[in-house]
């Protein structure tokens, strides 16, 4: 055995293992994959003597002695894994004391052991009984995920002719990448046999949007009741029920249904049903598909699918959960980072230019609120963009952008202050007039126009209802005074 109590302490050792029972020696196991600088320290005489026997560098102490490291070489890492919680914690004191840079894992025996090792310095600590049982919950997941994936790959592998894709209403680049990867795994499950036509209703209005489709050159159809009959089956993405948010007949027949939203509609009779609101993205569970069953991604499908979970987490900000992440790692070098980047930032159309010079132009700003009429679009999406656009303003927290369509008044707030819930206002505000409600930072409404559609002079239109409309919200927001006419 070669000596261990070297005379200085300027010797160096990687790894020391302080207790050497089941967990202590399957670390030292592992350990062993990677070096042989490995010295074990046990209080138990005989089980040191089993463990020379063996050939390991071993020697005996007692954890509690404060001389523990008394003459040893300095160690990298120490693993503190006794079974005596005494023991570990004097051992962490001790080790952390003499070389505060030395990395020290320790195992609680208890939950309050937790604490109590991490106040000592430790700069891990494991507790096993909740390692296992997040290792197995993680597990089942793992499981029920890939027999999800099987499950679909199976029921589509039976399947011949056309798959109709339906996406939501005004198909976002989630709602569109998942279309692209589904039609890829049905693609492959039936060896390219099935035709997949990917529908869609509303508009694609956003000019990123509007790049995202052009650029990956992605084939879309308006979705109408002709081109439906031609399907022999039909598969529902990013939305979690036929008729919540898509041109489906609510009783209409699917056969599939894959989404992350909330408000799912579970007596759903599909054959698939994979609903996980967990997950900032359906792109997110496609990718999931595509990994676990070992297909091929190619790359305007990788390049959408991560654009996707991108643009439905913002960029991770929002909804979002480590699996996300995951899965845009993986994405990622399957990507086409060019494309990528010139679908981020594409050139803008000249119609929300002018819009957004409206909105400037139009704003009015009082104590930190911002109001900017941008009149009748083509589009509403301009109005959130427009709405982004004006929050960044100087001395403006929070700011109301509203403009008028052919068949809605809409409404668009963003929020900086924090006192403000600005989706709760719009809600309170609107909420009986039409759809309204968001998040404390962002928020939206529409009013639909209903028989006053047919007034052919929309501005005209916005003008007149206008003050009304907004009197409640300036109430419920306090800048309702004199000048309220003004705005
Ligand atoms: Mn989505």
């Amino acid at each position: 055995m070669p000596d261990p109590l070297p005379n200085g302490s300027s010797q160096k050792i990687k790894y020391i293992i302080l207790g050497c029972g089941s967990i202590g020696y399957n670390v030292v196991d592992e350990l062993l994959k990677e070096t042989e600088d490995i010295l074990i320290i046990d209080h138990d005489e005989k089980r040191v003597e089993d463990l020379l026997d063996q050939k390991y560098e071993a020697i005996t102490r007692d954890l509690k002695d404060p001389a523990l490291m008394e003459g040893l070489p300095v160690p990298g890492v120490v693993f503190v894994l006794s079974n005596d919680k005494e023991g570990n914690l004097a051992a962490v004191k001790t080790i952390k004391e003499r070389y505060p840079s030395t990395y020290v894992i320790a195992r609680a025996l208890d939950p309050v052991s937790v604490g109590l090792l991490e106040q000592a310095g430790a700069d891990i600590v494991l507790y096993p009984q909740e390692v296992i049982a997040r290792s197995a919950v993680h597990h089942i997941r793992k499981l029920r995920s890939s027999r999800m994936a099987r499950r679909l790959y199976n029921l589509l592998a039976g399947w011949s002719g056309t798959l109709g894709i339906v996406t939501h209403t005004n198909p976002d680049p989630d709602s569109i990448s998942s279309a692209m990867a589904l039609c890829a795994v049905a693609k492959d499950a039936t060896d390219g046999k099935i035709t997949c036509r990917i529908f869609y209703d509303g508009n694609i209005g956003h000019q990123e949007n509007r790049a995202f489709v052009n650029l990956l050159d992605i084939k879309m159809e308006r979705i109408n009741a002709e081109a439906l009959a031609e399907c022999e089956h039909i598969a529902l993405v990013d939305a979690p029920a036929p008729g919540i948010n898509n041109a489906l007949e609510k009783d209409a027949r699917i056969n599939v249904i894959i989404d992350h939203h909330h408000n799912g509609d579970s007596a759903s009779n599909a054959d698939f049903v994979d609903i996980r609101p967990g997950l900032g993205a359906t792109a997110s569970i496609m990718t999931q598909y595509l990994q676990e069953l070992d297909i091929p991604v190619e790359k305007n499908v990788a390049t959408a699918l991560l654009y996707g979970i991108r643009a439905d987490t913002r960029d991770f900000s929002r909804n979002t959960n480590p699996s996300d992440l995951h899965f845009a790692a993986f994405l990622l070098p399957l990507t086409d980072a060019e494309l990528l980047s010139r679908i981020t930032s594409p050139s803008m159309g000249q119609e929300t230019l002018d819009i957004l010079g409206n909105a400037i132009r139009n704003r009015k700003i009082k104590n930190g609120y911002l109001f900017s009429n941008i009149g009748y679009v083509r589009n509403r999406d301009a109005v959130p963009q427009a709405a982004d656009l004006l929050i960044n303003l100087e001395g403006v927290n929070t700011a109301l952008v509203y403009g008028i369509t052919d068949a809605a008044i809409t409404l668009s707030a963003r929020n900086k202050d924090i006192r403000l819930h600005i989706g709760n206002v719009m809600h309170e505000a609107f909420g009986e007039i039409g759809e309204a409600g968001g998040h404390a930072t962002m928020a939206a409404a529409i009013i639909p126009l209903t028989i006053f559609s047919m007034v052919k002079n929309k501005d005209e239109l916005l003008g007149l209802v206008i003050d009304p409309i907004l009197k409640k919200f300036m109430k419920l927001v306090g800048v309702e005074d004199e000048d309220t006419n003004e705005i």
